[in-house]
């Protein structure tokens, strides 16, 4: 089966072709077929990864998956959380961690935090399948690691002693949020026969 990845990170790209290998399905990118990603509106991570998976599978007339994430630090409200991308209109990873670590160093609280992903599968039918997964950590005083995007140089797991930037993609989908979102939309396309995709579950 094609499936559309309807996203403009191409961090997110290399984990879900890493982590939905085994389906079998051919991932293909957006680049080439005119289609730009609309604004996210949407208030929650379920609402703005259905708007994208929504939009590409619609445009394109092919299923879309798409991921709406972010990084919730309890000692911020949650913050950036849904902003995540845009947190202090800063235009680049390495601008929106420093901004981070500016925010909480004027604060005492205890740095824990965790990344929640949104895994959606639209259909150009209109079904629409949804996946959630979260991970708890701490946000360091400072990066650690190369790999990884975003928040991840950042973000210790303390499980494994490591930021989410020191694992391998193998490692971290183990272990993350969009790792477990993307697992549980495995298990559950697994065992549904191609011919039934894309009818109302
Ligand atoms: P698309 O909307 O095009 O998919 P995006 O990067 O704008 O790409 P989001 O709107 O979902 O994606 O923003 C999520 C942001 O949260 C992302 O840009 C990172 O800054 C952060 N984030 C989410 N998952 C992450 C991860 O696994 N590691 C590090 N940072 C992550």
């Amino acid at each position: 089966m094609r499936v559309l990845v309807a996203t403009g990170n191409a961090g997110k790209v290399i984990e879900f072709r890493e982590a939905l290998e085994r389906l079998g399905w051919e991932l293909e990118g957006l680049d080439g077929l005119g289609i730009t990603l609309p604004e996210e509106t949407g208030a929650t991570y379920e609402e703005n990864a259905a708007l994208k998976a929504a939009f590409v599978a619609t445009k394109a007339g092919l299923p879309a998956l798409a991921d709406d994430s972010g990084l919730e630090v309890e000692a911020l409200s949650g913050e950036p959380g849904v902003y995540s991308a845009r947190y202090g209109n800063r235009s680049s990873d390495l601008e929106r961690n420093l901004l981070l670590l500016d925010n909480l160093r004027l604060t005492s609280a205890p740095r824990r935090a965790k990344f929640v992903s949104v895994v959606a599968l639209a259909f150009p039918n209109g079904d629409m399948r949804e996946y959630r997964g979260e991970v708890e950590g701490e946000i360091l005083e400072g990066p650690r690691g190369e790999g990884g995007f975003g928040y991840d140089p950042l973000f210790l797991y303390p499980p494994l002693g490591r930021t989410f930037a020191e694992l391998s993609v193998e490692e971290k989908r183990g272990v993350s949020h969009r790792g477990q979102a993307l697992q549980a939309l495995a298990e559950a396309m697994g065992s549904t026969p191609v011919d039934d995709l894309g009818k109302p579950a």
